[in-house]
Parts: structure tokens; C-alpha cells; sequence
């Protein structure tokens, strides 16, 4: 019988699949999960068309109205699979300070004994899918590729927007390239007859990650990040483990083109948490007063960035596809999300309209009088329930954006001019500040903190801190991160090259009402300019305890109402609230302890003072 299924599973590959060590994984997966029937993925329009077909047919889908919104879909998740798991995440390297203090860590024998318990015969009933993919365009340098065996058809069809996806992609793996294995499984195998339910999954979840081996497994749940694992578990987890070998980043940052009237063009990476605001401010348009000005798009939320002959750093997308948070987006939030947002996207947990059409908080001032909700009860306005959930979603071809860069798929990547780093902080944290060198902007990265969002299970709102905006996506020791970064930095400037300007913003800053007073979108655009006629050594700033901060002429205000006294509040250090932000650091430091490079110790002490004195 298991021969059989190993069998079944290399004869099932496309006579273009020349990766003997690929169909051997294949096979060996298909006989531990023991699917109804392997299938490789070709990446085609007619393959997405039939598997979505599929799923509407078993419900797990509804086809949108193809007047309102042509070829798109709603998938709605059960109610316990919708967002990422982070408690269940797991860096299973070989020693636990490996993972260091922020991950959760078990040993790679035990866990693999734990997943082969799982994995046995999970797949039952079901159909494994071979999904080749490549991060990042097919053949750069910069890109790299993985396989994810999946028994979701939600997952195919999702990776295909996401990634590159298919024959292409096993086409350029030859007959021995590299890959990164990747098992997924709903975890709901079907006994003989059992009818399927419209979103599989198992209240036991685990998504583990192997940087010894490279390889992911991810049981349990079909929703985002937990199980499109080209993203935070390949593009983060375990790219930051390579990128730490092989002296390059992976980072959770939107890629942003600004271009001024002059025609001077310039791309900065910007790291925020997860639900933050990134593909708002991937996707800005500029304001009424910065006519000329043109702001355009690589990616929303990941960036791989490698060092280039010359020494710059050289930035990729490595998606495809902009898997956003639905809930806020609307056309004044961020016009050019609306309109990818047109035809060709899968949607999820978002609420249907009685037209057929899709419909969440803060899409449209007034709501509609009747809805189905994500949950598919009837919803109207005063039910006191949401009718979409705060982590519903979009999954969008990249290509489909109108404000998408002209080198976004370029495999040489684009050079990187400065980190922006941002944390949702409603007090303590300024506007903006410079990091007057690579070290100082290290440490701010490192000591960022936030309020959590629906992005992940669990409490919202608290603040946390969230180094980098990579704490749930660090795949080895953050302390060692933390170095990776210092010595990188060292090395480029070492080597003449110009390193990215670094600095930290703060869109959420509110006032006693719990109000946001900076109007955020648009005019971001406004501290952008500042940054970046900062690096051209054409602006001025003025300094205080941590780094360099606008005066308030020194920001254009050409459009908006924007007031000193606004302006003075939002940019405001105080003195109480930072003595306490600084303890706040001294504790993640001492959680990090016996790996935290010294340099970010003595710049503690060194603010601390500065702001003492
Ligand atoms: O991890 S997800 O892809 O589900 C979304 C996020 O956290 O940014
Ligand atoms: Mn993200």
C-alpha cells in the first residue's frame, strides 16, 4: 500500500520534473501522510480556475459576483484558524540558545518524533499538492526557492499569487538545485465517505522550523502566515538563518520608491509590526502640496537585501502577491490597494454583500444594510458584531497595483537608501528621529516597541517590545541578529561603501482624547521628504538625547493644517516616560543577556546618561 502511494506520487510528475532528490521527498512525504492522490502543480491559469471551481463546489469558497468583482473569491476560515499562531511556533535548532530567549525552541529529535506522530497519515482522503515556488524573481541572485507539499487547495491557489509558482520554477531547479522542503497539512484526514467541512483544520497546531536543515513543517491550520509558508516561515525564519550565514538580510520590511519632481529617485525599506500600516505606506500618494512627487511600489512586507559588487545594498521583493490586511483599507486609506483590489483576489474572512460583492469595516462610510459575515450569519449595522474579522484579508497580484515600480521584478534588485524603522506606540515615541550612525539605528531597531494587533492570536493593544519588527519572524537568536546587523553595517562601512541612513517613526502617537493627532497615509510623505533630502545633505534637523529630530520648518506643510503646537506634541520627548522606556530596554537586554553585543549595551548607558545629564 505504501509503495503504491510512493509510486502513485512519482508517477505523477510532470515529464519536466528532472529532480530525482525532489520525487524522492515527494514520494517519501505521500507515503507518511498517505494522501487519496498527488498532484504537481503547473502554476497555469486553468489550474487555478479548476481548483478554485473546486472549492466553491465543497464550499470552502464563494465565486463573487463577476459583475462586481470578476474572477474573485471569499473564503471564510473557521473561527478558530485566523491569524498566526505564535505561541505554536517553533526553531527547532540544534542548541536552545540558538533560538534565543524570544523563540520557542525543542529539540530537533523530539520535535521530528512529534511531527512524524502527526504526520502519519494526516493526509488521508485528501489530495497532496506539489507547490514549486520561487522567492523572488525566477534567477536572480538574490532570489531563492522552496516546494511546499500541501494538502490545502486554498494554499495552491493562494501561493500562486503570492509567489512564482509552478512548472517555471522546477524547470529552473534542474536536476539539482537547491530547494527548501516545506510539509503542510490542515491536519484533518477523512475517513471512508466522511463528508469534508468547508475549512479543515485541528485544534493542535504546529508550525515548525529547522535551520539546521532548512526545512519547515506546519500542521493544524490553513490560514495566512501559519500555512503560506513561502512568507514568514521561509522569507523570515528560515532566510534569516541563511542570510546569517551568507551575510545578507532578511527582513520584514515594504520596499518604496520615491522619485521628485527633479526626476532624483531614491528606495527606502520600512520595517513596521504586522498589521501596521505597511501596505498603506507601500502604496502612499503623496499629498495636495507635493504635486510632481511620485512614490511607488516594490513589496508591502518582506525584503531580501544583499550586498552588491559595489558594496550597496540591493533589495528584492520576494513575493509576488500582497496578502493585506482588508479591514481600514478603503479608497481614501489607500486609494491604489482599491484599486489591485479590482478583479483576480482571493479574499478572506471578510463579509459578503447581498449583491454578491465583498464588504468590510472601514471600506465605505456607511455600511450596507445587510450582510453575511465572515462567520455567515446575517449581519446589520446595530448587531454589535463585526461583520468582517480584524485580521481578514487580501490576496492580490502584486502585478495588478498601479502604483507597482517599474524594476520590481528587476533580479539585480534595487539599491537601498535607508531603514525606516516604526512601532505602534499611542505615547513616549517621537514622530521621527535619525540615528546619527549605523550603530545608534541599530540599537533603536533593537529596542523598538509595540502595541500588538490581530495580525497574531492573543491579546491586542499591549506593548511588547518587537526588535526590528522581526520578533515573531527571527529565526535563530535575536542577540545574534542584533551582531549580524553590527558587523554587516562594519563591513560595508569598511569597505567605503555608503550605508542606509537609519531612522525610527512613530505614525500613532495620540492625544488626551486617544486620538491619532499626526493624519498619517498621504502625509507621511512628509517625513519622507525630510529623510531623504536629509541624506542628500540638504535639510536640517535638530538634535537631542537619541538622534536628530525636523523642526517644525523643516517639514513642508504645503496642504495641510498641521499646527506647531501639534507638531511640538507629537514630537515631544519626555523625560519620565523615556527614564521608564529605558528600563524597558535594560530588561530585553537582560533577557538577551550573554549574547548581546557589547555595542548595544554601552549605547544604552550612553543615551541613559545623555538623557540624565
Ligand atoms: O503572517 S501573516 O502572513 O498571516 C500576516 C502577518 O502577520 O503579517
Ligand atoms: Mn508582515
Amino acid at each position: 500500500m505504501n509503495q503504491r502511494i510512493s509510486d502513485a506520487a512519482i508517477a505523477a510528475a510532470p515529464a519536466y520534473v528532472r529532480h530525482n532528490r525532489l520525487k524522492q521527498w515527494v514520494a517519501e512525504i505521500a507515503t507518511l501522510t498517505q494522501p487519496e492522490r498527488v498532484v504537481w502543480c503547473d502554476g497555469s491559469d486553468e489550474e487555478y480556475d479548476r481548483l478554485c471551481a473546486e472549492m466553491v463546489a465543497s464550499g470552502t469558497m464563494k465565486k463573487l459576483n463577476p459583475a462586481k468583482r470578476p474572477n474573485s473569491y471569499l473564503a471564510c476560515s473557521d473561527p478558530s484558524d485566523v491569524a498566526r499562531v505564535e505561541d505554536r511556533t517553533f526553531i527547532c535548532s540544534p542548541h536552545k540558545d540558538d533560538a534565543g530567549p524570544t523563540n520557542n525552541w525543542e529539540e530537533p529529535a523530539k520535535m521530528r518524533a512529534t511531527l512524524r506522530e502527526l504526520f502519519t497519515g494526516c493526509m488521508r482522503g485528501r489530495t497532496l499538492y506539489v507547490v514549486p515556488f520561487s522567492m523572488g524573481p525566477i534567477g536572480s541572485p538574490i532570489a531563492h526557492i522552496g516546494v511546499e507539499l500541501s494538502d490545502s487547495p486554498y494554499v495552491a491557489v493562494n501561493m500562486k499569487i503570492m509567489t512564482r509558482m509552478g512548472r517555471k520554477v522546477l524547470e529552473q531547479l534542474g536536476e539539482s538545485g537547491d530547494f527548501v522542503p516545506c510539509v503542510h497539512s490542515v491536519g484533518k484526514p477523512l475517513a471512508a465517505g466522511e463528508k469534508d467541512v468547508p475549512w479543515p483544520c485541528n485544534a493542535t497546531k504546529y508550525i515548525c522550523h529547522f535551520p539546521e536543515t532548512r526545512e519547515i513543517w506546519s500542521f493544524g491550520s490553513g490560514y495566512g502566515g501559519n500555512a503560506l509558508l513561502g512568507k514568514k516561515c521561509f522569507a523570515l525564519r528560515i532566510a534569516s538563518n541563511m542570510g546569517r550565514e551568507q551575510g545578507w538580510l532578511a527582513e520584514h520590511m515594504l520596499i518604496l520608491g520615491v522619485e521628485s519632481p527633479k526626476g532624483e529617485k531614491r528606495y527606502v525599506a520600512a520595517a513596521f509590526p504586522s498589521a501596521c500600516g505597511k501596505t498603506n505606506f507601500a502604496m502612499l500618494i503623496p499629498p495636495k502640496g507635493f504635486e510632481g512627487w511620485k512614490v511607488t511600489t516594490i513589496g508591502d512586507d518582506i525584503a531580501w537585501i544583499k550586498p552588491g559588487k559595489d558594496g550597496q545594498l540591493y533589495a528584492i521583493n520576494p513575493e509576488a502577491g500582497y496578502f493585506g490586511v482588508a479591514p481600514g483599507t478603503s479608497e481614501k486609506t489607500n486609494f491604489n490597494a482599491m484599486a489591485t483590489l479590482k478583479e483576480n483576489i482571493i479574499f478572506t474572512n471578510v463579509a459578503l454583500t447581498e449583491d454578491g460583492d465583498v464588504w468590510w469595516e472601514g471600506m465605505t462610510k456607511e455600511s450596507p444594510a445587510r450582510l453575511t459575515d465572515w462567520t455567515g450569519q446575517e449581519w446589520t449595522p446595530g448587531c454589535g458584531r463585526k461583520a468582517a474579522h480584524p485580521n481578514a484579508r487580501f490576496t492580490a497580484p502584486a502585478s495588478q497595483c498601479p502604483s507597482i515600480d517599474p524594476a520590481w521584478e528587476d533580479p539585480a534588485g534595487v539599491p537601498i537608501s535607508a531603514f525606516i524603522f516604526g512601532g505602534r506606540r499611542s505615547t513616549t515615541v517621537p514622530l521621527v528621529t535619525e540615528a546619527r550612525d549605523w550603530v545608534e539605528g541599530v540599537y533603536m531597531a533593537a529596542t523598538m516597541g509595540s502595541e500588538t494587533t490581530a495580525a497574531a492570536a492573543g491579546q491586542q493593544g499591549v506593548v511588547r517590545r518587537d526588535p526590528f519588527a522581526m520578533l515573531p519572524f527571527c529565526g535563530y537568536n535575536m542577540a545574534d541578529y542584533f551582531d549580524h546587523w553590527l558587523k554587516l553595517g562594519e563591513k560595508l562601512g569598511a569597505s567605503g561603501a555608503r550605508l542606509p541612513k537609519i531612522f525610527c517613526v512613530n505614525w500613532f502617537r495620540t492625544d488626551e482624547n486617544g486620538n491619532f493627532i499626526w493624519p498619517g497615509f498621504g502625509d507621511n510623505m512628509r517625513v519622507l521628504r525630510w529623510m531623504l533630502e536629509r541624506i542628500d545633505g540638504k535639510q536640517g534637523g535638530v538634535e537631542h538625547v537619541f538622534g536628530v529630530t525636523p523642526a517644525y520648518e523643516d517639514l513642508a506643510w504645503d496642504g495641510v493644517d498641521f499646527s506647531k503646537a501639534a507638531f511640538d506634541k507629537i514630537t515631544s520627548i519626555d523625560r519620565e516616560s523615556w527614564l521608564k522606556e529605558f528600563e524597558l530596554h535594560a530588561e530585553l537586554f537582560d533577557n538577551l543577556k550573554g549574547r548581546l553585543p557589547e555595542a548595544l549595551a554601552h549605547k544604552r548607558h550612553a543615551l541613559k546618561a545623555r538623557l540624565a545629564g
